[in-house]
């Protein structure tokens, strides 16, 4: 539907003075276009901050129907619009103003394309005219340009009757093939630009099967299937693209029609539950280096699986099954004997398919030392997961939310920061698909707070967030953001008094904190109660189980400050490898 400027908020002839105009019938404005395609586009949430030139375009927004939720920083409206397009396979919609807010929002628009999530960065801009000839227009920056590198596509619209074209460009750039961020750069003029209204409507394009379906090639999938028939010591790897497919079912039927143990990525977790007989999360490092042949649907071999080689993976010789959507991810970083190139949904049936009725089992002696190695880890873990210790280790802490999620499988999980990150991924069990949510490709921190909103807004259901007190110090404003609009919404910070430990300290003996080191014993918690949120000081694993039980069954947004022994973490959490002295010692 469009909406004549005529029966709308602003005026046509505000634009148009001229009254031959208004008699050649209703005009309709770039405003209102951008409007009416998004929503023929069933677009419904829009991820702000409003300022010139989208102050008016988010007003509108919300007056024809549209959900507009203003955040206090564009990163974080960003990462919420990110993590949309994750749970829901649509593209998130995160609108910002020019040079600096659009520059805020690229973070994240960068961070959806590294996490292959589909999302459009929309930014108003400045005049193209002043911008072209670097005359100092209000924010004035080559958007467009600046955007591009760090994208998967990029455009701009400059008439009115190209928005509907724009916006679909937009929408089968984020979704189709593997998905990822795009930006969309709408310029001042632009949006009051005018139109007649028959021929606006006209112009708007609904997108049509936006991300087709890809089959594999039958000789590919026979590859596939003779490579597994012989393996020994078969393993799957199910990453965050196969969570994003929602291929659950089919996934679920191969893993246990071949009965081929899985090893989940972070937010592949869930897929299957971790309490799945043939999960083999627990006993990661012997099904990485005992397989011979690797099935990986929706991961990619980069730093978060040692890139397919090295001590990780043992010296067994190892060949390679790649599900992937996108071609060039196949021998990235090791040789792929057989890629899959395809959508998971195709892919995993047509493996299925391939299989028949008689398809035999692994060999018990690997899936029953996995199962060993499994109970053996599990067992050691449970009494570090009972301790009363005061103040909490991360154990400690952790052991009462893996409860409290074990009883609330629904609930969304939002994880970051490092020891933080690292212990609560391997404590707290998901089971079912969707459900965590974290720091991704990049193991960024400030994801949080917008994930959490994200979240909590696209699925309506009560999210926890555990957070590390440097991680939340990235995202901590947006606790008015929940305020505001009232969101079913648990933060958990970890506070430890710094980044990793807090207990660094200067070696000048200079007044000067040491580098990773916070305010000692400073109270998180009353920033929420600055809002009007409900805040908890928590220093026992008692404390902590009675707020966040207490939190998850109101709703109210919630914020608990836990005392953690600023002793316990370990520098840079599990990848202290990573850095430059380990890497030069290991050369
Ligand atoms: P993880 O971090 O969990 O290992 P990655 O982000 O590295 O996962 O990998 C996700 C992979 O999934 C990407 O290579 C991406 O191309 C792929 N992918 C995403 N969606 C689909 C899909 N629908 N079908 C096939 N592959 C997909
Ligand atoms: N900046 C950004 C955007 N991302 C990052 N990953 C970092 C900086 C570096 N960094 C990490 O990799 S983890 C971390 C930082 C600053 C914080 C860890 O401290 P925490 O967690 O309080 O969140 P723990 O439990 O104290 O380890
Ligand atoms: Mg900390």
């Amino acid at each position: 539907m469009v909406t004549t400027a005529a029966g709308s908020l602003a005026t046509a002839d505000e634009w148009t003075d001229s009254d031959d105009d208004l008699e050649a019938g209703p005009l309709t404005d770039g405003f209102h276009l951008v409007i009416d395609a998004l929503k023929l586009n069933d677009v419904e949430t829009i991820y702000n901050v409003p300022g010139i030139p989208i102050t008016d375009l988010g007003r509108y927004m919300q007056a024809e129907g549209l959900r507009v939720l203003s955040f206090r920083h564009e990163q974080h409206a960003g990462y919420a619009a990110a993590i949309a397009g994750f749970l829901t396979k649509k593209p998130g919609i995160c609108m910002t103003v020019s040079a600096p807010g659009f520059l805020n929002g690229l973070t994240a628009l960068a961070h959806a394309t590294t996490n292959c999530f589909p999302m459009i960065l929309i930014s108003g801009s400045s005049e193209r005219e002043v911008v072209d000839l670097q005359q100092g227009d209000y924010e004035e920056m080559d958007q467009l340009a600046i955007a591009k590198p760090l994208c998967k596509a990029a455009y701009r619209v400059l008439h009115a009757e190209d928005i509907g074209i724009g916006i679909a460009r937009a929408i089968r750039a984020a979704v189709s093939g593997r998905p990822g961020g795009v930006y969309l750069d709408l310029p001042a003029a632009l949006l009051g630009q005018t139109m007649d209204a028959a021929a606006g409507a006209n112009s708007l394009v609904k997108v049509i099967d936006a991300a087709p379906a890809q089959l594999p090639a039958p000789e590919a999938v026979a590859r596939a299937l003779g490579l597994l028939k012989n393996a020994k010591n078969p393993l799957i790897i199910l990453g965050k693209g196969a969570a994003y497919a929602q291929a659950d079912d089919a996934i679920r039927d191969l893993v246990e029609k071949s009965g081929i143990p899985y090893l989940p990525m972070s937010m592949a977790k869930g897929l299957l539950p971790d309490t799945h007989p043939l999960s083999a999360g627990p006993a990661r490092s012997l099904a990485l280096k005992g397989s011979d042949v690797v099935v990986m649907i929706g991961a990619r071999l980069n730093w978060l699986l040692s890139h397919g080689k090295g001590k990780t993976w043992g010296d067994k010789a190892k060949k390679f099954i790649q599900i992937d959507i996108e071609p060039r991810e196949m021998d990235s970083n090791v040789e792929i004997a057989a890629p899959l190139v395809g959508d998971i949904g195709s892919c995993v049936q047509a493996l299925l398919n391939g299989m028949g009725e008689d398809w035999a089992q692994p060999p018990t002696e690997w899936t029953e030392a996995i199962f060993t190695k499994k109970q053996t880890n599990v067992e050691r873990m449970a009494p570090k997961l009972q301790n009363n210790n005061v103040p909490m280790d991360y154990h400690g802490a952790l052991g009462v939310l893996r409860t409290i999620i074990n009883e609330r499988p629904d609930a969304i999980l939002v994880n970051e920061g490092a020891n933080t990150l690292d212990f609560a991924r391997s404590v707290i069990d998901m089971h079912k698909p969707r459900k965590r949510l974290d720091v991704g490709t990049w193991g960024v921190m400030g994801v949080g707070m917008g994930q959490a909103i994200g979240a909590a807004v696209e699925t309506g259901l009560p999210v926890l967030a555990i957070e590390g007190d440097s991680a939340f110090g990235f995202c901590g404003m947006e606790v008015e953001t929940i305020c505001r609009y009232d969101l079913p919404i648990c933060v958990v910070v970890f506070n430890n008094n710094g980044i990793y430990k807090g207990t660094d300290i200067n070696p000048t003996g200079s007044a000067d904190a040491a580098t990773t080191v916070f305010v000692k014993d400073a109270r998180y918690d009353k920033m929420m109660e600055a809002f009007g949120g409900v805040g908890v000081h928590a220093t026992t694993p008692d404390d902590l189980k009675r707020a966040v039980n207490e939190a998850m069954h109101s709703g109210k947004p919630t914020l608990i400050n836990a005392v953690i022994d600023e002793e316990a973490g370990t520098e840079s959490g599990r990848i202290g490898n990573l850095n430059p002295q380990s890497i030069i010692a290991k050369k």
